[in-house]
């Protein structure tokens, strides 16, 4: 086997989110998230599947903690259930909850694993939605109170703080095409709601600072980039329309550029900004996380609503029906790296759903195993062509709610048994631990 392909302080982790792992959305104070809501309507996920039970992993987790270690796991990203903190969204902090958070972290330490928080993965506390939600600006400030609630009560375990998750999944999915929680199809409410996402993470950030921690802190998006399905100049246009309208209008105010011109002043598209809104915006980070499954291609298109259009694409596909394009994140990569100027950067989640099988006990998960290969080798090239790429985590630890695909999909390098919540490591399991130790195979 090829030995070592990173170096030694390249940060190794596995990801999950608290909706999608956790269960116990009744306990020790917990009250609905959006994400309950939207399970219960008819057809919103498939096979009526919701976040109930889960991966269990809010009992389970010392079970858990211990075989991230044992296959030498150095972080793990999760990320904190704003309804259990703070169960109305405003308000009064519930204890207990929060409690969970510490326990998890203390297991982490106990077993030498980073703590990587995410304090937004799309659970907003339904109180919150009845008042309008992320189209609401009120959403803004009550982010920034419960992110103060993380930092104080937290802030001694985390070492790594991540804002938001894929502002593009809760501001377009849950708002535009209303395929995720709270279900709405509204561009008003959508760009609304993208601006009050930015505003919410550069609140966050400035409690943060006020507060005086020092760890890293960051955000992560799910930079969406297409390429163009041709070399006439309109398609090159239509993958800018689409660049701009799906990712820049959340990276470049991060980075005090404003809103991308394509979209204010081509796609006639204004944001609710009050005086201020943009320095707050673009305060400081220390990375960036990047979350990243596929690429797809676009042609220019006159009479759609953004000019652009996706075309058919020919790589084989995921159990997603998502094209394998690993070359997508070193163009992700050096397109950050270049806008950002060397910022640190962070892969968050790459992974893939397969249709995984117990068979005596385990399970060959060849077609995950290669597409990570595959990815991370994209990585290594990244790195040798000079990218500030500082780590990377699988997503996902273990099998989870995969949103509007409920169970369907598995995105596990852990299978979980549902019935039983028995978990087996999948082969990518392993590959994980041999790449984390050094050897790698691509
Ligand atoms: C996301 C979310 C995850 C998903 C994963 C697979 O990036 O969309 O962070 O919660 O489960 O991406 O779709």
């Amino acid at each position: 086997m090829q030995q070592v392909a990173f170096c030694d302080d390249f940060l190794w982790g596995c990801a999950t989110a608290s909706y999608q792992v956790e269960g116990a959305i009744k306990e020790d104070g917990r009250k609905p998230s959006i994400w309950d809501t939207f399970s219960k309507q008819e057809g919103a996920v498939l096979n009526g599947d919701d976040g109930a039970v889960a991966a269990d992993q809010y009992h389970l987790y010392k079970q858990d903690v211990k075989l991230m270690s044992k296959l030498g796991f150095q972080a793990y990203r999760f990320s904190i259930s704003w309804p259990r903190v703070i169960p109305d969204g405003v308000g009064e902090v519930n204890i207990p909850g929060l409690q969970y958070y510490i326990e998890l972290s203390k297991e982490l330490k106990l077993n030498n694993i980073k703590v990587v928080a995410t304090l937004y993965h799309w659970d907003l506390p339904q109180s919150l939605q009845d008042k309008g939600g992320w189209a609401n600006r009120d959403t803004s400030y009550a982010f920034a109170a419960y992110a103060k609630t993380c930092f104080t009560y937290l802030g001694e375990y985390v070492d790594q703080w991540i804002t938001l998750n894929e502002p593009y999944c809760s501001a377009y999915l849950g708002y535009l095409q209303g395929i995720h929680a709270p279900g709405i199809k509204d561009l008003g409410q959508a760009n609304k709601a993208v601006h009050h996402l930015n505003l919410a993470h550069g609140l966050a950030v400035a409690e943060y600072r006020k507060i005086g921690l020092s760890q890293p802190i960051g955000i992560t998006l799910n930079p969406i980039l297409p390429r163009p399905a041709t070399r006439r100049d309109e398609d090159r246009k239509a993958s800018e329309y689409a660049r701009a309208f799906e990712t820049d209008v959340f990276l470049l105010p991060l980075l005090g550029k404003g809103y991308p011109s394509l979209v204010t002043k081509d796609l006639g598209i204004s944001y609710p900004v009050v005086d201020g809104d943009m320095d707050c915006i673009a305060q400081e980070i220390d990375f960036f996380g990047i979350n990243y499954y596929q690429e797809s291609a676009v042609s220019y298109d006159d009479t759609a609503d953004r000019k652009y259009k996706n075309e058919p694409v020919w790589q084989p596909v995921t159990n997603m029906e998502w094209p394998v394009t690993p070359y997508g994140l070193l163009r992700i990569l050096h397109y950050f790296d270049t806008v950002s100027n060397g910022m640190a950067l962070y892969i968050t989640e790459n992974g893939c759903a397969s249709d995984d099988v117990v068979e005596n006990g385990r399970v060959h998960d060849l077609f995950r195993c290669q597409y990570l290969n595959k990815h991370l080798a994209i990585c290594k090239q990244a790195i040798d062509e000079s990218v500030n790429l500082k780590g990377y985590f699988v997503w996902s630890f273990i099998d989870n709610f995969e949103w509007a695909w409920g169970y369907s999909k598995r995105f596990g390098i852990v299978y979980d048994d549902y019935a039983s919540q028995q978990r087996i490591p999948k082969d990518s399991a392993y590959l994980m631990r041999d790449v984390i130790a050094g050897y790698c195979e691509f």
